[in-house]
């Protein structure tokens, strides 16, 4: 079993999040880059914009990361052994692009209820301070749920660009990852990430989020698949498992599933940003 150790998840019930962990080998980091720059050159443009989440549902090398066992066996230690996947996004920073995600927590407009769910930020590239890794407030999953001021910043990879004001920087710790490791953290974390400074693209595959089968989703439709365990409350549909790298009929199913995601992202909002 990989399941996080005693120390391991005393530190993510004290900070929030839990990193490095190590997960794939260089050589399946490398394979999941060599898909998604294999995509980005046979269908440009169809993992940008809303196209970079769900991307599980059209390939088998984004679909069989998500039931990684080591993964699992983490996830498992914090939201127990019943386990969907309810989503899965591509953070990328490409070199010399002015991307940034500004300080927000998960849970603000995700509609997940109740708070039985971890993100895992699976480490595609390295990821460090110089190419804009995530940056964690330690203990601040601890407090409610902050004031977002909705900004819709051009450069930000958030879909609102939602930011909580005032975040002390020096408060907050870098999350130092290898390529193959990943880092788990809580829905109501306050995280950010700063600028790609290098020459390289930073990238993270995100499993956004493995919830337990006690989650419901109160703002609209997901689509779900199991990744472990008993599906106990049955709140929601099942997404295709994909047959094949951009499949005909999978196109038809992750099409819509982003229409229906993009609702949960914006409900509420008064204009739709890029994502
Ligand atoms: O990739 C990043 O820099 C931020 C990702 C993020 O905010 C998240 O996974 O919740």
């Amino acid at each position: 079993m990989t399941n996080l150790s005693e120390q391991q998840i005393k530190f993510y019930n004290e900070k929030g999040y839990v990193a490095p962990i190590d997960v794939l080998s260089i050589q399946e980091a490398n394979e999941i880059r060599e898909e998604i720059e294999t995509i980005e050159k046979k269908w440009p443009n169809a993992i940008e914009g809303l196209g970079r989440n769900y991307v599980h549902m059209i390939s088998p090398v984004f679909n069989n990361v998500c039931l990684n066992k080591k993964i699992l066996d983490a996830v498992e230690s914090i939201i127990g052994k019943n386990i969907l996947i309810c989503g899965t996004t591509l953070f990328i920073k490409n070199a010399n692009e002015k991307g940034f995600v500004s300080f927000h927590q998960d849970a603000k407009y995700i509609g997940l209820e109740p708070h039985n769910w971890v993100t895992a930020w699976i480490a595609v590239t390295n990821s460090n301070e110089e190419n804009g890794c995530m940056r964690m407030w330690p203990g601040s999953h601890k407090e409610d749920l902050k004031n977002h001021e909705q900004k819709f910043d051009e450069d930000n990879l958030l879909t609102r660009g939602q930011t909580i004001e005032n975040v002390p920087i020096e408060e907050t710790e870098p999350v130092i990852l290898k390529a193959g490791q990943m880092s788990l953290h809580h829905p109501t974390v306050i995280h950010g990430s700063g600028l790609n400074r290098s020459n390289d693209r930073r990238i993270g595959f995100v499993v956004q989020s493995y919830i337990g089968s006690n989650v419901d989703q109160v703002l609209g439709k997901i689509y779900v698949q199991k990744a472990r365990g008993e599906d106990t409350h049955k709140f929601h549909e099942y997404s295709n498992v994909p047959k094949g790298l951009m499949a005909k009929e999978d196109i038809i199913s992750w099409n819509k599933a982003k229409d229906e995601l993009s609702k949960i992202f914006y409900s509420g909002a008064t204009k739709k940003g890029k994502y």
